[in-house]
């Protein structure tokens, strides 16, 4: 009898189980046939064997392939198949590999590896989605020089590097800068150009192009003003050239992430490159602008200097998110950079950090790479470089790249080789604050004060509370910048950044006249969260007299929770001192409009219960709801008479330009609209959207008029205006659920996903429905527990499709041990259902364990 085969428990991956591949590869020579459900690979590669391997296994990755032939130095051999790919024996000399393979792009619905989106061929390979094209050693540190043959009867054939030649059928590429398999790519369809170019530094002309669907050429100038931008943006500050003849971008409207930075042909989810004003909003130009230089920034971190094995994913997303930071603050405003990031930062990265799904930014275990892609990895990575920067200075940091780029071309790199080059270029010894990398959580900073005689002093205690596998926590080396202000609002002490190293730690300021104010964390130094016993009134001090333009919006930000806490908690009305203040703010021309807007924009719900939680409080999704709009009615109300004037004198006319002077203008000017709609029902609203020619004022009146329950009409306008427009629509399907009420929430998305476009297959499609949904707190959460279930049913529906999509969407349960017993358990038995479905992916199956271990 046989025995029933237990479900084979997922493989866990282990960084200190890290050995090299036994085997160099020379060149790699790849034939594509192209058909969309049999598509031939046949690969060439030569291998040759390592004189100091440990392993000397030829174990090839490979899956979802059908094997048509091997060879081995022209002779067919036999490989075994096993889990995850093949094994044979091989020569102990330099040899040639030849394998044919038969995969089905067209049935690729997961989007890794070659597949088919509106009838165009393209390719995902981060991170292991190389082993669905062909049998390879699928791993970051095997590179090799690629040269790759298409053939088909797509109009445009694309593949990395510089081109050879093309013909009817045909097209030949050779990308000359050895690269690991995760950074190929190819493209074949019938696409149009947007082209332009750039004249290197050192002279060479590169040849630019962006590619697209016909009908959306119109939508590229801006994406290519932001390319050549970021080229000559990284010769300026990091001295760095790009290396190739070409550089193509190519869009794509079904995508898993946002954008992908293969070697001189980089792939774009549409909704990351094609602007116009009619269709995009400020918000979505910013975006782009960033992910074009964050994609071309990759081709120094990440392709010429890249990863040795997953683990360090950080080393090249850390990086160039820090990079792509510092360009957006140079082409726009620093402060208001630095205010948008932490709050993602604490939108996205603090639950994370906080919660089931914690982990380093250079995790140390992994069942599934694709679950890696965090906010830790990527926007907290970006965070410890800020930190070193800081401690180094930016002469040593300038001079610590040098010589990173100098010693490191051309490799596969560690944290250890990156923090070792700080230590050869500054004496430092970074042993300390290598726990940044190492180490989970978000340690709390305890700030306590004491004035005497002139000399006043601030004392330190860190502590980080335990994360999954991580109990203990070492102290670590914080850079917190202070600067001390007097009573009457003068700075007495410029900025100045306190190193702690000590779990308690105390500083000194001599010769002060009287008590200061001090502004600690200045710019948010570093990733923490503050504690202090402090006043409402000095928080409103510091938003009106601090220097640090950060730690203004901060104390405003802190002002604003403070207040709300206090209504959810205590039933309290809303401050008067902080409504006065906000009075004032709004009516002074002599600050900037984005940073007005920026303190005008109500903390999330989504924070306030994460605060409430860090408090020791169970969070009412349906009370904290309740007084965000009790407050927002109230400065309504306050603003009355002055709002129809504010709203006129903000109003940005002329001819759309998304630059960051009039994107500011808009933000306060739509902030102001949202208050009026309450109070004039709409007509103002309905006004804009009759008349407004882009898309930032067009969304924000429907929004301002869905929230208040009175976009029937142009609900339907916006619809039959739009709806041949993919990313419009997505906004379309989006707004509806972020602005229905908590009660409305569920229903309205279940309502959605019945509609004609919605589509299960399209990851934009299905974000902007679920993204909306868990975005929208009181919604989600809303007693009933429609929303979980809803939730529940469609990821179990889509993992089937596409996994990579719905691991990531698990993560909108991640917090749920936050909220009372009741939703508890409603959230445990939606986890445990998806846990509990049959054939799950090992994606979702990770996602769900880890947060139901919480
Ligand atoms: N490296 C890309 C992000 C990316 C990661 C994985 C992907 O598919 C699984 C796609 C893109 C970036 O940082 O932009
Ligand atoms: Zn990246």
């Amino acid at each position: 009898m046989k025995d029933a085969s237990p479900a084979t428990a997922p493989e866990t991956i282990y960084l200190k189980d890290y050995t090299p591949f036994g085997y160099d590869i020379e060149s790699v020579h790849l034939t594509f046939h192209l058909a969309p459900e049999a598509t031939r690979v046949l690969s060439k590669i030569r291998f040759a064997p390592k004189a100091d391997a440990t392993d000397a296994t030829f174990f090839l990755h490979g899956e979802e392939l059908k094997l048509i032939s091997a060879k081995i130095d022209g002779q067919e051999v036999s490989p075994t198949l096993v889990e995850g790919g093949l094994k044979c024996d091989v020569p102990s000399a330099p040899f040639t590999w030849e394998a044919e393979v038969e995969i089905n792009p067209a049935g690729n619905t997961a989007l890794e590896g070659l597949y088919m989106s509106n009838g165009m061929y393209c390719t995902q390979c981060e991170a292991e989605g190389f082993r669905k094209i062909t049998y390879y050693p699928d791993r970051p540190d095997v590179m090799s020089t690629f040269t790759v043959r298409i053939e088909g009867d797509a109009s445009v054939m694309l593949s990395n590097g510089n081109p050879m030649g093309k013909g009817e059928g045909w097209a030949e590429w050779h990308d000359p800068w050895p690269k690991p398999a995760y950074l190929f790519a190819l493209v074949a369809g019938d696409l149009v150009n947007h082209p332009g170019q750039f004249t290197t530094k050192s002279g060479k002309e590169v040849e630019l192009n962006i590619w697209v669907r016909p009908g959306d050429e119109d939508k590229c100038a801006f994406g290519m003003e932001a390319l050549k931008k970021s080229m000559k943006w990284d010769e300026d500050v990091y001295g760095l050239e790009y290396d190739l003849e070409l550089f193509n971008i190519v869009a794509v409207d079904d995508f898993n992430m946002g954008a992908m930075e293969n070697k001189g042909l980089n792939i774009f989810n549409s909704s990351c490159v094609l602007a116009s004003p009619e269709t995009s909003t400020d918000a979505n130009f910013e975006r782009i602008e960033a992910i074009i230089a964050h994609e071309y920034f990759h081709n120094w971190t990440g392709n010429r200097i890249t990863c040795r094995d997953w683990f360090q994913l950080c080393l090249k997303e850390g990086l160039t998110v820090f990079r792509d930071a510092q360009f957006t603050a140079d082409m726009r405003s620093e402060p208001v950079k630095r205010i948008e990031d932490v709050i993602a930062l604490r939108a996205r990265q603090f639950p994370e950090d906080n919660g089931p799904l914690a982990h380093p930014p250079r995790p140390e275990q992994f069942q599934e790479i694709n679950n890696f892609y965090t906010a830790t990895v990527y926007e907290k990575g970006a965070e410890v470089i800020g930190m070193l920067k800081r401690l180094v200075g930016d002469d040593n940091y300038y001079k610590a790249l040098k010589l990173y780029f100098e010693r490191h071309d051309g490799q596969a790199c560690t944290i250890e080789d990156w923090l070792k080059v700080f230590e050869d270029a500054t004496g430092r010894d970074l042993s300390q604050f290598k726990l940044w990398y190492s180490e989970a959580g978000t340690p709390r900073l305890k700030v306590s004060e004491d004035y005497a005689d002139g000399t006043y002093t601030l004392t330190f205690e860190q502590s980080t509370p335990p994360t999954p596998g991580q109990p203990q926590k070492a102290p670590r080396v914080i850079p917190v910048a202070v600067g001390l202000l007097s009573p009457n609002g003068d700075e007495v002490r410029g900025t100045e950044v306190l190193e702690l190293t000590e779990a308690r730690q105390s500083f000194t300021f001599e010769g002060l006249a009287a008590k200061p104010v001090p502004s600690i964390l200045r710019e948010f130094s570093a990733p923490v969260i503050l504690e202090r016993e402090t006043t409402n009134a000095e928080r409103a001090f510091l938003l009106a007299h601090d220097t640090d333009p950060f730690n203004r919006w901060e104390a405003g930000n802190a002002l604003a929770k403070e207040v709300r806490v206090a209504m959810v908690v205590d039933g309290a009305t809303p401050d008067a001192a902080y409504l006065d203040a906000l009075e004032k703010l709004v009516r002074d021309d002599d600050q900037d409009p984005a940073f007005r807007a920026l303190v005008l924009s109500p903390p999330s719900q989504a924070d306030i219960a994460q605060t409430l939680a860090e408090r020791g409080h169970t969070p009412d999704p349906q009370k904290i709801y309740d007084a965000a709009e009790t407050f927002a009615q109230t400065l309504a109300q306050q603003l009355e008479t002055s709002l129809p004037r504010l709203y006129a004198a903000t109003t940005v006319d002329g001819p759309y330009r998304p630059d960051a002077e009039s994107a500011g203008k808009r933000a306060l000017n739509g902030r102001i609209l949202s208050l009026l709609t309450r109070l004039d029902g709409g007509e103002q609203a309905a006004r804009q959207y009759a008349t407004a020619d882009n898309m930032t004022q067009q969304y924000t009146a429907l929004s301002c008029l869905m929230k208040a329950e009175k976009a029937d009409a142009q609900s339907q306008a916006f619809f039959d205006q739009w709806q041949h427009d993919r990313l419009v629509m997505d906004k379309w399907f989006a707004l509806q659920i972020a602005c229905a009420s908590p009660e409305n929430a569920a229903a309205t998305a279940a309502a959605l996903t019945r509609h004609p476009l919605f589509d299960m297959k399209n990851p934009n499609r299905f974000r902007a429905v679920f993204g909306a949904l868990a975005g929208n707190h009181a919604g989600f959460h809303h007693a009933s527990g429609d929303g979980y279930v809803l939730l529940a049913d469609n990821l179990i529906a889509l993992d089937k499709l596409n996994p990579q999509t719905t691991a990531r969407m698990c993560a909108a349960f991640q917090t749920w041990k936050r909220y009372d017993t009741a939703r508890q358990e409603r959230i445990r038995e939606q986890l445990l259902r998806i846990a509990g479905t049959d054939g799950l992916s090992r994606d979702t199956n990770e996602m769900v364990s880890r947060i139901l271990d919480a």
